[in-house]
């Protein structure tokens, strides 16, 4: 089976705001926001949804940049990650029972105490372009296999 997700990053002031996940799948990272679609949801309304839910902001407008597919030695499900980028947004961010928000500077994002792909498909995001990522781990911390190919666009 496929498990459809949504994250999103919001980029302003050359800064992009992460969250430190405080619980639940990924607990202990930082990461954008996001989660799976509720049942007739579109992929749009639930990145605005997540985004509001976990860090407090509303987007003005969503851009798609990316999508990623996860697979997982011990699991048979995979994992669709559809990635969307936000630059216009509304409110501030606020810190959640999930999500404690913080903005990092290119050069400060905490790589080390992120999802271990991240650090390979971030730069792309960083540089604006468009990409596709397949990725296959041996645990949640094992990441064994990666490729990212640049997309004009993003299905
Ligand atoms: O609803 P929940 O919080 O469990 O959703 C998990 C979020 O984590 C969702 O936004 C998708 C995202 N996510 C993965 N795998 C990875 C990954 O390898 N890197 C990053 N940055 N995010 C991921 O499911």
């Amino acid at each position: 089976m496929k498990k459809i997700m949504t994250l999103c990053l919001v980029r302003a002031n050359s800064q992009i705001l992460l969250g430190f996940k405080k619980r639940g799948f990924g607990a202990g990272r930082w990461n954008g926001f996001g989660g799976k679609l509720k049942p007739g949801e579109d992929l749009l309304t639930a990145c605005r949804r997540e985004l509001l839910e976990e860090s407090g902001l509303t987007a003005i407008e969503c851009e798609k940049k990316a999508i990623m597919h996860f697979r997982f030695m011990d699991d048979t499900d995979e994992i669709e990650v559809h990635l969307f980028e936000v630059k216009e947004f509304t409110g501030e961010p606020v810190e959640t029972e999930e999500m404690r928000p913080q903005w990092f500077y290119k050069n400060e994002i905490p790589f080390d105490k992120m999802w271990p792909d991240d650090r390979f498909w971030f730069p792309y995001f960083l540089e604006g372009k468009n990409f596709e990522g397949q990725f296959f781990f041996r645990d949640q911390n094992k990441l064994v296999d990666c490729k990212i190919t640049e997309v004009a666009n993003v299905l």
